[in-house]
C-alpha cells in the first residue's frame, strides 16, 4: 500500500523500482506492528539473532559480512559536475559515468528480495532544522536500524506533504562485492546511491551520507554548518547548563565525552552533564546571534569495544534494550553479548564477531574493533531535556581534538574565530578501525571532517570562516588530546570523567572566569588552574601534557604548509595568514 499522493516520492520510487526489480514493494509506515513482523523475518532467515529477552529485550545481534565492517574511503564519491568542487580530499567521479556505472549494477539487483520504502526524517519533524528524506533498501537490518537512528515512517510523508525537497537515498546489498562497492553522493541532486554494502555507516543513509555529506553543501549554500559534532551539556553547581560541541574523528572520543559522568568530587558538588548528541551537530545563526546546535539523529551508533561500567556506565545503560548490536561477541551460555573492554570476564561458552566458535584465551579477539551497537537515544540515562527541542542549544564552545601522541597539549584555546577555523582546519590524528585500511597513521582530518564534507575542503574553510563573520556572539573554539603519552605509550591524561576538568577550564574560559597564558600556539590553562582533586596527578604532570615543543612544531608547520598547497586558490587567504603568523611567533 502507497503511503502518500506526492507524485515525486511515486514517480522517484517507480523509477527505481523499475531498475532493481524487486518481486515486492513495502513503504515502511513505523508501526510497531510491521517492524515487529520484519523482525521477526531477519531472524527466520538469520539476518539478525534475538537475543536473551529477561537480559536484553527488545535487542538482537547482527553480523555483517567478514569484508564489510567499516566505511569504505576508497570507494565514497562526490559525484558534483565539476571535480574541483569535490576537492583534492574526496574521490571524484563524473556524476553521469557514476550513474551509468551503478545503474549497470543496480539493474535486477532485488530480484527475489523485497524493496523497503524508509520515509525518515533528520531532526525534530516540522522543526526549521528538520530535513527528510527516502531511503530505499533491500536489507531489514536497514529498516530496524532506520528506525532507532531516526525518526521515521507515515508521520514524515505528512511532513513532507507534495514537497519535492527531501533527499533519495537507493541501497541494495547487491552481491556484497566489495570491487563493486560503492558510496555516491550526487549534491547536485540531492541523491545517494549505495550499493554492495551491508555496514552501517555505508548503507544507514541519514547518518553520513545525508546528515554530513549532502547536509554540510545544504549548510554552505543556506548559511548553516553540518558538522561531526557531540553536543554535550555541562550544568555546575549553580544549576546552570552550557552547552559545547565537540568534533574528534572517528573513535576518538565522541559518544565518551557526550556521556561524561563527572568525577565523584564534581558530582558531590552538583556537576551533572547531559548528552544532546553524539556524532552529528546541525548548527544555525540563532536570533541572539549565536550559534545553536541539533542532533538531527534518534540514537547512537557507538563503538563496543572500550564501552564499560566504569568508561561509561551510560552507553551501557543505552544498550540494555531495543538495541542492534553488529559484530560483537555472542555469549551463547545466556545469549547476550560481549567485547573486548566490556569487563575482565570474556565468556568461555561464545562466538566471536564471525559467529566462529571462540576461545578466548588464544589471544584473538572476540569483537571486531569497529563492532557498535545501535541504541535510542531514549535510552540514555543522561539525555538532554532539550534533546527534542525544535530550536537546539546555544554552544559556548567548539572543541577541536584528535589522536595525537605528541605535539598536541592537553588544551589550549585560539586566539579568535579566524585563529580557531586555522586550528581546525589542520587537525591531525592517528587513524582507527573506523574505516577500512592502516590503523595508527597520522593524518590530516580537517574538522573531524575529511571523510564527510561534501564539497572542496577549501571552499568549506570559507564557509567556516564567513559563518563567523554572521556571528555577533560566536562561541570560542578550543583543541585539546587526550591521548598524549610517555615514551612507553601511556596515556599521559586520565580521560573519560576527568575530561571535565578541562571541559570546566574551556567553559570557565568563555564566561570570562579563568586566565590563561599565552603561547606560540593559542592561550593555555596555567597548571593550577585545572583542578586534580582526587586524581593522582600534579601541576608539574600537567606541565608536561601542556607543553608546547618548538621543535616539533616547527616540524607541524611544515606539514601544513604542504598540505594547504593542494589547495590551490581554494584556501582562504586568512588560513595561510594564519599559518605565516604561526611560522613566525615560532621562530
Ligand atoms: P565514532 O562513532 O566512530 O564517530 O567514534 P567516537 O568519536 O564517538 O569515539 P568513542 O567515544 O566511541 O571512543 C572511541 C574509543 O576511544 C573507545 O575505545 C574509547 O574507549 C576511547 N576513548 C574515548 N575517550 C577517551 C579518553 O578520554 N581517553 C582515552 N585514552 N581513550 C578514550
Ligand atoms: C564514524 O566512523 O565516524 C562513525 C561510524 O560514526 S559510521 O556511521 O560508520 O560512520
Ligand atoms: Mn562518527
Amino acid at each position: 500500500m502507497k503511503l502518500t499522493d506526492n507524485v515525486h516520492i511515486l514517480n522517484w520510487v517507480d523509477e527505481m523500482a523499475a531498475l532493481v526489480k524487486p518481486d515486492k514493494i513495502m513503504w515502511i509506515d513505523g508501526s510497531e506492528e510491521q517492524l515487529e513482523e520484519l523482525r521477526r523475518e531477519a531472524v527466520s532467515t538469520g539476518e539478525l539473532i534475538k537475543l536473551n529477552e529477561e537480559k536484553l529485550p527488545g535487542s538482537y545481534l547482527h553480523r555483517s559480512d567478514v569484508n564489510d565492517v567499516a566505511r569504505v574511503e576508497g570507494r565514497t564519491f562526490i559525484c558534483s559536475k565539476k571535480q574541483e568542487d569535490a576537492g583534492p580530499t574526496n574521490n571524484w567521479m563524473d556524476p553521469k559515468e557514476m550513474y551509468e556505472k551503478l545503474y549497470a549494477i543496480y539493474d535486477g539487483c532485488m530480484k527475489g528480495r523485497t524493496m523497503y520504502v524508509i520515509p525518515y526524517s533528520m531532526g525534530v519533524i516540522g522543526s526549521d532544522f528538520a530535513k527528510y528524506g527516502i531511503e530505499i533498501t533491500d536489507s531489514i537490518y536497514v529498516v530496524v536500524s532506520m528506525q532507532i537512528m531516526t525518526r521515521m515512517g507515515k508521520k514524515v510523508l505528512d511532513a513532507i506533504g507534495d514537497s519535492a525537497d527531501f533527499i533519495k537515498g537507493l541501497h541494495s546489498k547487491a552481491e556484497l562485492d566489495p570491487e563493486k562497492r560503492y558510496i555516491a553522493h550526487f549534491p547536485e541532486d540531492n541523491t545517494i546511491m549505495s550499493v554492495n554494502s551491508g555496514y552501517g555507516g555505508n548503507v544507514l543513509l541519514g547518518k553520513k551520507c545525508f546528515a554530513l555529506r549532502i547536509a554540510s553543501t545544504l549548510g554552505r549554500r543556506e548559511d548553516w554548518m553540518a558538522e561531526h559534532m557531540l553536543i554535550l551539556g555541562v550544568q555546575n553547581p549553580e544549576g546552570e547548563i552550557r552547552y559545547v560541541c565537540g568534533a574528534f574523528p572517528s573513535a576518538c572520543g565522541k559518544t565518551n565525552l557526550a556521556m561524561l559522568i563527572p568525577p565523584e568530587e564534581y558530582r558531590k558538588k552538583g556537576w551533572k552533564c547531559w548528552t544532546v548528541g553524539d556524532d552529528i551537530a546541525w548548527l544555525r545563526i540563532g536570533p541572539d546571534g549565536r550559534l545553536w546546535a541539533v542532533n538531527p539523529e534518534n540514537g547512537f551508533f557507538g563503538v563496543a569495544p572500550g564501552t564499560s561500567e566504569k568508561s561509561n556506565p551510560n552507553a551501557l545503560a543505552a544498550t540494555r534494550k531495543n538495541t542492534i548490536f553488529t559484530n560483537v561477541v555472542r555469549n551463547l551460555d545466556d545469549n547476550t553479548v560481549w567485547w573486548e573492554g566490556m569487563d575482565k570476564n570474556p565468556p568461555r561458552n561464545a562466538e566471536n564477531w564471525k559467529g566462529e566458535k571462540w576461545d578466548c584465551t588464544d589471544g584473538s579477539k572476540g569483537a571486531h574493533p569497529n563492532s557498535r551497537f545501535t541504541a535510542p537515544a531514549v535510552n540514555c540515562p543522561c539525555i538532554s531535556p532539550e534533546f527534542e527541542s525544535k530550536t537546539g542549544v546555544p554552544i559556548s564552545a567548539i572543541i577541536f581534538g584528535g589522536r595525537r601522541a605528541k605535539t598536541a597539549p592537553l588544551v589550549y584555546q585560539s586566539r579568535d574565530w579566524e585563529h580557531g577555523v586555522f586550528v581546525g582546519s589542520v587537525m591531525a590524528s592517528e587513524t582507527t578501525a573506523a574505516a577500512t585500511g592502516a590503523v595508527g597513521v597520522v593524518r590530516r582530518d580537517p574538522m573531524a571532517m575529511r571523510p564527510f564534507c561534501g564539497y572542496n575542503m577549501g571552499d568549506y574553510w570559507q564557509h567556516w570562516l564567513d559563518m563567523g563573520k554572521k556571528l555577533s556572539d560566536p562561541p570560542k573554539i578550543f583543541n585539546v588530546n587526550w591521548f598524549r603519552t610517555d615514551d612507553e605509550g601511556h596515556f599521559l591524561w586520565p580521560g573519560f570523567g576527568d575530561n571535565l576538568r578541562v571541559v570546566e577550564w574551556i567553559l570557565a574560559r568563555c564566561f570570562g572566569e579563568a586566565d590563561a597564558v599565552e603561547t606560540e600556539i593559542g592561550y593555555e590553562p596555567k597548571p593550577e588552574d585545572i583542578n586534580l582533586d582526587g586524581t593522582d596527578l600534579s601541576p608539574d604532570d600537567l606541565k608536561n601534557i601542556l607543553g608546547v615543543d618548538r621543535e616539533l612544531w616547527r616540524e607541524e608547520c611544515k606539514g601544513i604548509r604542504e598540505y594547504y598547497s593542494q589547495f590551490g586558490d581554494r584556501l582562504p587567504k586568512k588560513l595561510a595568514e594564519e599559518l605565516e603568523i604561526l611560522e613566525n611567533k615560532l621562530k
